[in-house]
């Protein structure tokens, strides 16, 4: 690994715990908040943007040449081609937040040279801190963790993800689906938190027919790199984009990519 990724998984990962704290802080106080409403069940707040402004001025002062793509800022600097890309939600999960629910991160990933490098999700209310780079394995709060070893839906929880983006028939044709293959489904509200669970061994996989590419990067790294199979998010769609994601456990992987699709496949 060189130097240089070396610098951006460490900042990444000490910005991730500063920012937790920032949005932390406000968690703690969450009837201090103005909460916005950007459509229906698609709420922000201020939390929200100083987590992203903590984010960005950080990565910014230590690596100004790289480009910066945020859920609450939009894009900075991506028209300089094969410039390296932090790509951040700062708050996923932020209905959960907001409702004072524990189940949201911070998602940071470093994109450089066509691929994820380096993914990081902290959750701060647990103190849960999951890291890969790209090669190098990947792991929870210093320990390496691994996908679960299955091979048939019926054997753990799946989690299912959905939004005013998705469309509610495709969820009821995928929680039919798995239900009836023996499965059972999950869902945390952070797309983020959810994948990390499934590289950390604890979610057999995750699908959700429309994600955006800051909600998912960082934790796909963290499913590949924990022993996973991940969809090709980043070809497909690139770093502002949005679509469908799909990540398991290699044993699952099949049966979830069809499940998402509408296609046929039994595991
Ligand atoms: C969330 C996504 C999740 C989706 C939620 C929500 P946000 O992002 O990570 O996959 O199911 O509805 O969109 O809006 O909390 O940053």
């Amino acid at each position: 690994m060189t130097d240089d990724l070396a610098a951006h998984v460490a900042a990444a990962l000490d910005v991730a715990v500063v920012a937790g704290d920032v949005a932390l802080g406000h968690f703690r106080h969450l009837d201090r908040l103005t909460v916005e409403r950007k459509g229906v069940q698609d709420l922000v707040s201020e939390a929200d943007r100083e987590t992203e402004r903590t984010i960005k001025q950080r990565l910014a002062s230590l690596f100004p040449d790289d480009a910066f793509v945020g859920e609450e800022t939009g894009a900075d600097g991506l028209a300089e081609a094969g410039r390296g890309v932090w790509v951040v939600d700062p708050i996923d999960g932020t209905q959960p937040f907001l409702l004072g629910l524990p189940s949201w991160c911070v998602s940071i990933a470093y994109v450089r040279d066509g691929a994820t490098q380096v993914g990081v999700v902290r959750n701060p209310v647990t103190g849960d801190t999951y890291a890969a780079r790209r090669g190098g394995g990947a792991s929870v709060n210093g320990r390496p963790m691994h996908v679960l070893e299955v091979t048939a839906l019926d054997q753990g929880l799946t989690g299912l993800g959905c939004s005013p983006r998705t469309r509610p028939a495709d969820l009821g044709r995928m929680a039919e689906e798995l239900l009836s293959a023996g499965g059972m489904y999950h869902r945390t509200g952070s797309g983020a938190l959810s994948l990390a669970y499934v590289a950390a061994g604890q979610l057999i996989g995750y699908v959700e027919t429309y994600i955006n590419a800051w909600d998912c990067l960082a934790a796909l790294l963290l499913v590949e790199e924990a022993g996973g199979r991940a969809c090709p998010f980043l070809a497909d769609n690139g770093v502002t984009g949005s679509g469908r994601v799909v990540a398991a456990a290699p044993g699952v992987y099949d049966a979830l990519d069809a499940l998402l699709t509408g296609g046929s496949h039994r595991a």
